[in-house]
């Protein structure tokens, strides 16, 4: 195979000259022809069993390099490139990302898919196809605005099929249309995403921003990623959504069984459907009414079907766990009605308690309820989510089936969140422990040997450096921000949401700002980065983004704080830039409201890429501290027992703790102060802070002075250079655990058996 010479005819061919004389943008594009044909030349996996991954979301990111370093070509690619004078990181750039997902539950999805097609399982994604993504985040006056994403409009990854299905509605029926992305594996094979587009789709129903008719089905059904349900018409269109995801999967499920020859009589000895959150759980009913038109009994098609499904749990927020009115079932997809009664009178017969029902007395549907009822498995991502399951939010579900509740820990694609990110720590640990850690991440321990080794110690450091100098170019030259990457870099990345707290940051960098103010100055100057999308109606979470800004701009004007204080908030936060930002941290925020992050896992991606966790007792950051020991992380803050007995209790009262205390007095006013309403709105100032006064649902109070403390000491810490090195080696060497390959490894041995 002589690569360079199929790259130098593809670019003749393309475009009519040769590499040498290509511009960036033209080299990438025969990059992505020369790679799209290998994979199409690819095997498709075949097993006797296919699992089916089916998500209302993945979020994929780019694929170029991640798909040469799955076919093996990664590194003479490179060398080819860079011989005609290119540079890998600047045809990467030419890149958009699709953008199919939200945050944490997408990302898992895509960084399954990818260790699916590593491990060899013959295991396909099911998805929607959204022509506009969720949204492209701008900030406007220190306010974020919405608009829509056109990723579909640069050639990519997506290929047309010509696979059709029919999904009918109560008075019309819809053409869903399938396409698919290919997903690596090694030694020539892969495996598929499948993504369900609707044929008459059109873009031009969005008028502002990303305002649209949501009656019109017909054409809207797929233009964007959870489109607002906070009015009726908007919930039916998820439930319009969500339906026809799962009835063209649930279609093309029994087709490719019935073309393997596989009789549909024992379907669960050839299909396992993992449900990933309750978005898709309509595949349940609409797999058992499609069996029974194929003739089986109710009976039959019910224990077949619950014999082939699991269910993951991705979150135990109430509001979003997915409930919907009888009634709108019944007004959009009768052909369901009748199952779901059926199965509620089912899930009667096994318990009476009202806890348990599927169809509550309000008739209201509970889609967890029917997932838990009719799976073989349910699972959490973290292993405290999966206790508070247990013993809290499912307790009744769990007496009832014991045997069906299991812990699968999230992990990461050591590929792309470790080789393809960040190259100065590969080139490290290479020539420190060998390559063998590529293949197995639990070798990353090897780096302990070198826990007292200085020279190794500087080396790490020397690569955080160069990432840190690499973000900064990169945001100087797209985001136009000035950053200092010798001072400390302390990151927080993910969706916004109060439980998550990043009112609380913001609420210590005033902290910090009111001490600069007063004389006391930070040994090194600090850099806060936020990264972080609010969904489209939610308000205070748009007051929080809001602070965060007008807060940026109240630092920067003050003279002296500036030296030592900044505050970025990075604009429209993707997997890209996750790409740049994580190898380039130097302190991890992971500081929900202990019992609410399922698991998290950016947490993880920071602490592989040599970060140090400053966090509560939560999610995945509790299996971190277990690893890496209490010297290696900055835990603070109430545990999950006590959060959940306030709750339980209702005795909160976030006025309480302000008349008690007058620093977080201080701190909470500053919000609504002169300073800042001078720059930004007065009206979102007030909000938020009333919010915090009076309400504060997520407990930002409870665990700030604590925080505050931790801060300090973290800080302090980092000045030790040797000793934070140190951490930095542990964290990284501890973190093989986090990869996803064993979490699918897991799935497969306990719950698919593919
Ligand atoms: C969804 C919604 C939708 C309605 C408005 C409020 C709201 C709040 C949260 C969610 C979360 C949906 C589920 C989700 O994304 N869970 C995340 O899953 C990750 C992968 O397991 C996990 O690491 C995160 O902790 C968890 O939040």
């Amino acid at each position: 195979m002589n690569i360079e010479n199929d790259i130098q005819i593809l670019s003749q061919q393309t475009w009519g000259h040769s590499l040498s004389e290509c511009t960036i943008e033209q080299v990438y594009r025969i990059l992505l022809i020369y790679v799209s044909e290998k994979l199409k030349e690819s095997k498709l996996i075949e097993k006797p069993k296919k699992l089916y991954y089916i998500s209302a979301e993945f979020l994929i990111g780019r694929l170029l390099s991640n798909n040469l370093i799955h076919l093996g070509i990664d590194q003479q690619i490179k060398q080819i490139i860079e011989k005609y004078g290119f540079q890998m990181s600047d045809i990467e750039e030419c890149e958009g990302e699709p953008s199919l997902g939200n945050g944490g539950l997408g990302r898992l999805a895509s960084c399954f898919l990818d260790s699916m097609a590593a491990l060899q399982l013959c295991a396909d994604g099911v998805g929607l196809n959204y022509h506009l993504g969720l949204f492209k985040q701008v900030f406007e006056d220190h306010k974020q605005k919405e608009y829509p994403d056109h990723w579909m409009d640069q050639k990519g990854w997506l290929i047309p099929t010509e696979k059709r299905y029919t999904v009918e509605y109560k008075d019309f029926s819809l053409t869903s249309l399938m396409n698919v992305i290919d997903i690596a594996g090694y030694d020539g094979s892969k495996n598929q995403l499948k993504l369900f587009d609707l044929e008459t789709v059109n873009e031009s129903l969005v008028k502002e921003g990303i305002q649209f008719d949501q009656q019109n089905v017909r054409e809207n059904l797929t233009l964007f990623l959870y489109p607002n349900d906070e009015n009726e018409a908007g919930q039916k269109l998820r439930i319009y959504q969500e339906y026809f995801l799962c009835s063209s999967a649930a279609q093309m499920i029994l087709e490719e069984t019935k073309e393997k020859g596989y009789d549909l009589s024992c379907l669960h000895e050839h299909v396992i459907i993992q449900i990933n959150d309750t978005h898709p759980s309509m595949i349940i009913p609409e797999m058992i009414r499609l069996l029974m038109k194929e003739g089986m009994t109710v009976k039959e098609a019910v224990t077949e079907v619950s014999l082939s499904c699991a269910y993951t749990n991705h979150t135990i927020l109430a509001e979003a766990l997915e409930k919907w009115p009888l009634s709108y079932i019944q007004e959009i997809v009768p052909q369901l009605y009748d199952i779901i009664l059926l199965l509620d009178a089912l899930a009667h017969e096994r318990s009476s308690l009202e806890k348990v029902a599927i169809i509550d007395q309000h008739h209201i549907v509970h889609m967890a309820a029917m997932d838990i009822h009719f799976s073989k498995s349910v699972n959490g991502v973290a292993q405290i989510h999966t206790d508070i399951l247990k013993h809290t939010e499912l307790k009744e579900f769990y007496e009832l089936y014991p045997e069906r509740f299991n812990n699968k820990t999230n992990g990461i694609s050591f590929r792309r969140w470790l080789f393809s990110c960040n190259p100065s720590l590969c080139e490290l640990l290479d020539e420190t422990i060998g390559q063998e850690y590529k293949k197995d991440p639990l070798q990353l321990e090897k780096l302990q040997i070198y826990y007292h080794d200085e020279s190794i110690l500087e080396k790490l450091r020397e690569a955080k450096q160069v990432n840190k100098d690499r973000l900064c170019k990169y945001l100087k030259k797209y985001h136009q921000l000035n950053l200092d990457s010798s001072s400390i870099f302390d990151i927080q990345i993910k969706r916004l949401h109060e439980y998550k707290r990043q009112q609380m940051n913001l609420l210590s960098i005033i902290h910090y700002y009111l001490r600069i103010k007063e004389g006391e100055i930070p040994k090194t100057p600090l850099t806060f980065l936020f990264g972080a999308k609010a969904a489209f109606s939610y308000t205070l979470a748009k007051d929080i983004l809001h602070a965060i800004s007008v807060l940026s701009e109240v630092i920067d004007k003050d003279a002296i704080a500036s030296k030592y204080l900044k505050v970025a908030l990075i604009e429209n936060y993707n997997v890209t830039l996750a790409e740049k930002l994580i190898p380039a941290c130097d302190i991890s925020e992971q500081i929900s409201l202990a019992s609410k992050e399922a698991s998290g896992t950016g947490n993880m991606k920071l602490m592989l890429n040599g970060a140090v966790t400053l966090g509560t007792l939560d999610g995945a950051n509790v299996e971190i501290l277990d690893l890496v020991g209490k010297e290696n992380i900055f835990i603070f803050g109430k545990e999950a027992s006590v959060v959940i007995e306030h709750y339980k209790q209702q005795d909160y009262d976030p006025s309480a703790m302000i008349q008690s205390d007058s620093d977080i007095k201080r701190l909470v006013d500053f919000l609504a102060g002169e300073e800042m309403i001078s720059i930004g709105h007065e009206t979102s100032l007030r909000r938020l802070h009333q919010e915090l006064t009076t309400k504060d649902w997520f407990m930002t109070l409870l665990d700030l002075k604590e925080y505050l403390q931790a801060k300090d000491q973290i800080y302090k810490a980092y000045e030790d250079k040797k000793s934070w090195a140190q951490k930095m080696l542990v964290n990284i060497s501890k973190a093989g655990y986090f990869s996803s390959d064993r979490t699918i490894a897991q799935y497969n041995e306990e719950i698919w058996h593919i």
